[in-house]
């Protein structure tokens, strides 16, 4: 971890200070997504079994997911284990289905002309479910759950194979808790191509998807963002890459449970990004010391230190201070270990989740909270939320007008159509008014 005061640092350092890991050239992987988009545009199924042959050893596989597959997988898993899923699958239905957005009543905004808010599904989401060094089984449930609260009617969630081909049977699970229709083993930017374009496959037809969702390397977020940038291509949902964890401790937190809680995004991925800031040293340095304590016996130390290499320990004055630093750097998920933490969050603007208190794990969030862990990284979240039941959802408006109404509003409408010399709009107007 590097240490920083941040009161030493001009305005370019403090940039310095908290700008995002170098990640591999990001021409590179702009190319190479490119070239599998116009492959599997030309060759459309073809091309994809190609890319994944090539690329992750195994041609593309849809996974049943019937009653008796489910039964096998939660059998295949240790009971607690199936019974977490449960509990997680649950409290996540129940967030999303409290906070699915609702249609608003009629407003008047003259007599007689009445408008409203409606919300519909949109009609199909993809969904990218991130296999790599471990499969984020979690991540498939904080995915599907929300589209099927929102009332989406097809939802394709599509996951790397691992090593051997295989899929976890907590994938299995997941997507039984979630009650998805269609699973498929196929992963990386050739997995996003097939949602784009739609592929033929030999177990079957994956049409193309409205929206794209979901976490990813460097070539999923890339491919995700060069997809939605095709005419008539899917939207997305927000940029999704490494997991990032800002934590704003004092010197009365648990030092501990700080140091878990870095190590806890650490491992994810040698590109996960951990930040530390306090106003007080000794807290980072005890925080330090912790964490190379606990590192040693964890797993995934290896991953972990890559990532730490890159992470930092900033020394700000106050908890002010604090709270600015971490409104600049926009971090996918923000810990408050200080005193009175509920009160530091309204100083939050720009954050993704914010964990408040000792007793709040980001893991508890991970996994199980309720709200979506799929979460905007990279500063996104100065401008994004999260993915929530809306983000499967448009707002649509719905207006009616009286003859009374018109009378009132046409006048209006056609002095400004005229005002911008659109002649048939003023017309069309006129006629509602005329008598
Ligand atoms: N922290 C990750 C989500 C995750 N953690 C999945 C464990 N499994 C990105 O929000
Ligand atoms: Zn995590």
């Amino acid at each position: 971890m590097k240490r920083i005061d941040w009161n030493q640092l001009d305005a370019a350092g403090r940039k310095a200070a908290l700008a995002r890991p170098q990640r591999r050239t990001e021409s590179f992987v702009a190319s190479v997504v490119r070239e599998i988009f116009d492959d599997v545009q030309a060759r459309g199924g073809e091309a994809v079994t190609d890319w994944a042959t090539r690329l992750d050893g195994a041609a593309p596989r849809r996974i049943e997911i019937t009653e008796a597959a489910a039964t096998k997988a939660r059998r295949d898993l240790p009971p607690a284990a199936a019974r977490a899923l449960r509990v997680a699958a649950d409290n996540v239905r129940v967030f999303h289905q409290a906070t699915k957005p609702e249609d608003t009543p009629f407003i008047e905004t003259t007599p007689g002309v009445k408008s409203k808010l409606v919300w519909r599904p949109i009609g199909s989401a993809g969904l990218y479910v991130p296999g790599g060094t471990a499969p984020l089984f979690s991540s498939l449930l904080m995915l599907a759950i929300p589209a099927g609260v929102a009332g989406v009617a097809r939802r394709v969630a599509v996951t790397p194979p691992s090593k051997d081909g295989s899929v976890h049977p907590a994938m299995i699970a997941a997507a039984a808790e979630a009650g998805l229709e269609e699973l498929w083993l196929l992963g990386g930017a050739q997995a996003i191509a097939a949602l784009t374009f739609g592929a033929e496959l030999e177990d079957g037809v994956i049409a193309p998807v409205d929206k794209l969702f979901g976490p990813g390397n460097a070539y999923v977020a890339e491919a995700k963002r060069y997809a939605a940038s095709l005419p008539g291509g899917p939207a997305q949902d927000l940029p999704a890459g490494p997991s990032e964890l800002l934590v704003i401790a004092d010197r009365d937190a648990d030092f501990e449970i700080v140091a878990a809680d870095l190590l806890s995004q650490a491992e994810h991925d040698a590109d996960a990004q951990v930040i530390l800031v306090s106003d007080s040293g000794t807290a980072l340095s005890e925080i330090m010391a912790e964490v190379e304590r606990q590192i040693e016996s964890l797993p995934r130390a290896a991953i972990a230190r890559a990532s730490l290499a890159e992470a930092r320990a900033i020394r700000v004055r106050d908890m002010a201070e604090a709270c600015a630093v971490a409104n600049l750097y926009g971090p996918e998920h923000l810990s408050i270990q200080t005193e009175e933490a509920e009160r530091l969050v309204e100083r939050i603007s720009a954050a993704g989740a914010v964990f408040v208190g000792r007793w709040a794990a980001e893991t508890l969030g991970d996994y199980a909270a309720g709200p979506s862990h799929v979460l905007p990284t990279d500063g996104a979240a100065r401008t994004l939320g999260g993915v929530v039941t809306a983000s499967f959802m448009t707002a649509m408006s719905v207006q009616t007008v009286t003859e009374q109404g018109a009378a009132a509003l046409a006048p209006v409408a056609a002095a400004l159509a005229r005002l911008e010399g659109l002649e048939a709009h003023a017309r069309a107007a006129d006629l509602r008014s005329a008598g």
